[in-house]
């Protein structure tokens, strides 16, 4: 089985570095997506082994996904993971192990012990559970996580039309129109001392918004 994990990274030189090291361990190839870093995030990535797309202007999450997505063709399985060191690459393979039997497995904090989570971060995943598994008759634990598994032959269909961290729904969203198998396997999430980019005003408008985008289907 060909894989390849595509990580995108904002100014994550602190970071980068190990995540490419040990992701290589599990998968052929890794492709990072810089949009506008203005630290040493391409240059540590791509010493590390990694292809890097070096964007000079920042594009959010979700496009930065969508360009490291036009390089898996070709590859049986996609791992979309985080760049800032919060998903553990050892827990790869039980993603890969249920996307024998899936399209797309969503590695899930709550399935695992989430004491450690903010409180913050646990009601908004809360709110966007009880919201994203309304909208796809179907229990999702933990519709953020960045860590993903989809298989390769279907990335294709996945448009993903999102914008920054509005991505991680509509992957859901559109997955579930296209009547992709959807499951969910247990991962561990580190909370360090990473930073977030998130704002939250502004970030979860942008989410509600294109989810009501998506369901209006324009
Ligand atoms: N290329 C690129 N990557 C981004 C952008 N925004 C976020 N990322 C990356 O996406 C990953 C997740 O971003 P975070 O800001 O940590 O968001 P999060 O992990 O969902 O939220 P926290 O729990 O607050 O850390 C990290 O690897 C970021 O570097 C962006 O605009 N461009
Ligand atoms: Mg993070």
């Amino acid at each position: 089985m060909r894989k390849i994990a595509v990580i995108p990274a904002f100014n994550e030189e602190r970071a980068i570095g190990g995540v490419v090291t040990k992701t290589s361990e599990y998968v052929d190839k890794i492709v990072v997506v810089d949009d506008g870093s203005v630290d040493k995030t391409s240059n540590i990535a791509g010493k590390a082994g990694a292809e890097v797309i070096r964007l000079d202007i920042n594009t959010g999450k979700a496009n930065a996904v969508r360009e490291g997505l036009r390089l898996c063709s070709g590859y049986d399985a996609v791992i979309i993971m985080d760049g800032d060191g919060q998903h553990l690459p050892r827990e790869i393979p039980i993603l890969l192990e249920k996307l024998e039997n899936s399209d797309l497995v969503i590695g899930s904090r709550f399935l695992k012990d989430a004491t450690k989570m903010p409180l913050n971060s646990k009601i908004s995943n809360k709110i966007a559970s009880l919201l994203m598994s309304s909208l796809i008759r179907q229990k999702i634990t933990d519709p953020q996580s960045g860590l993903r598994a989809i298989r390769g032959e279907r990335v294709g269909e996945l448009e993903l039309k999102a914008e920054r961290y509005a991505l991680e729904h509509i992957m859901i969203l559109e997955a579930k129109r296209k009547h992709f198998v959807i499951s969910e396997a247990p991962i561990t999430t580190v909370y360090g001392a990473e930073r977030s980019d998130i704002h939250p005003v502004r970030d979860t408008l942008i989410v509600i918004l294109n989810i009501m985008k998506f369901i209006l289907r324009l």
